[in-house]
């Protein structure tokens, strides 16, 4: 089977450097078209900056990458240095970035790319707010048809909200492109807490990063050190939760995941639940699914793959 084509969607923050390392750092399965960058986790330029400093960590400065936007649809950004650091790369210390970001607009590398490619063979991997591609869909609504697949991290079931008591952040900061892209009939795989806060970074798996004794396995475990204080001090867990990299895990070893497919829908209107996912779970209504929903990881498996692709880079 050649390489998967996707764009990955981003931006880092610490979790989505580890899921780009772990894309680039698998060409036997995963083909990155491009980055594009979008503001979430901290501002636009902050983004985009941290998205050069990976790319430039895993050695591969040919990969293309695109700003997007600066600010949700309808509403004013909300960030997360509280739990990034102020750069969103809080952590290690890596050198300034000197690779160029692309002319063009991430919007239009996406319709571009999906226009250019044969239908059905480009999947779109969001690691932060839905904002580049609800902006993509709307713009070009006949692109819908040929994405093969969106695989995104975000909302929560079982484990509710991260950055509200009923909200996980990338959808919570811009609801209404998350309501456009659950409503855009593209076949979606979706990443909630409910499997990602089984992705933690426990100590031995933190030090065998580390042990890989390489520029990014130091740099991977510098990251994780820096924003598992966080996560230890609210949840009182082993560790911090690696969101974003069981989107391109997913890619790689989709048998480490297991979900249903269901529907799910954005809360847009509410002031208490604004940007919930209400996934329908237990099927108590007759709408119709549209996503297929994850809740459990093999978590050793998963950090089994990291640890051996990172190695690779
Ligand atoms: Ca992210």
């Amino acid at each position: 089977m050649p390489p998967r084509k996707i764009i990955i969607d981003t931006d880092p923050g610490q979790d989505d450097a580890v899921a780009i390392l772990l894309a680039l750092a698998s060409p036997e399965e995963i083909a990155v078209l491009g980055i594009t960058t979008v503001a979430g986790n901290v501002p636009l330029d902050l983004t985009t900056r941290n998205a050069r400093i990976v790319c430039e960590l895993a050695g591969k400065t040919g990969t293309r990458i695109f700003a997007g936007c600066d600010r949700p649809l309808k509403r004013p950004l909300v960030t997360a240095e509280h739990v990034h650091g102020k750069t969103g790369l809080d952590g290690p210390t890596l050198p300034d970035p000197t690779m160029p970001v692309e002319d063009t607009h991430a919007v239009d590398f996406i319709i571009d790319t999906l226009r250019g490619e044969p239908a059905g063979t480009v999947t779109l991997c969001p690691l932060g707010p839905l904002t580049n591609i609800a902006t993509a869909l709307h713009r070009a609504p006949e692109i819908a048809d040929r994405i093969q697949e969106i695989v995104l991290m975000g909302g929560a079931y079982f484990e509710v909200g991260n950055i509200t008591p009923t909200a996980e952040f990338n959808i919570y900061v811009d609801p209404e492109a998350a309501e456009a892209v659950f409503a855009s009939g593209v076949p979606i795989t979706v990443m909630p807490l409910d499997v990602t806060h089984k992705a933690l970074v426990t100590t031995p798996r933190n030090d065998a990063f580390r042990a890989l004794g390489t520029p990014v396995g130091l740099a991977v475990a510098q990251m994780t050190d820096f924003f598992e204080r966080f996560d230890k001090e609210k949840y009182g867990s082993d560790g911090a939760p690696l969101h974003d990299p069981c989107v391109t895990a997913y890619l790689i070893r989709p048998e480490l995941f297991t979900g249903r497919h269901i529907n799910v829908e954005i809360e847009t209107r509410s002031a208490l639940t604004l940007g919930m996912t209400v996934a329908d779970w237990w099927g108590v209504t007759d709408r119709a699914p549209n996503a297929t929903f994850m809740g459990a990881l093999d978590a050793e498996g998963f950090f089994a793959l990291l640890t051996e692709r990172l190695a690779r880079l």
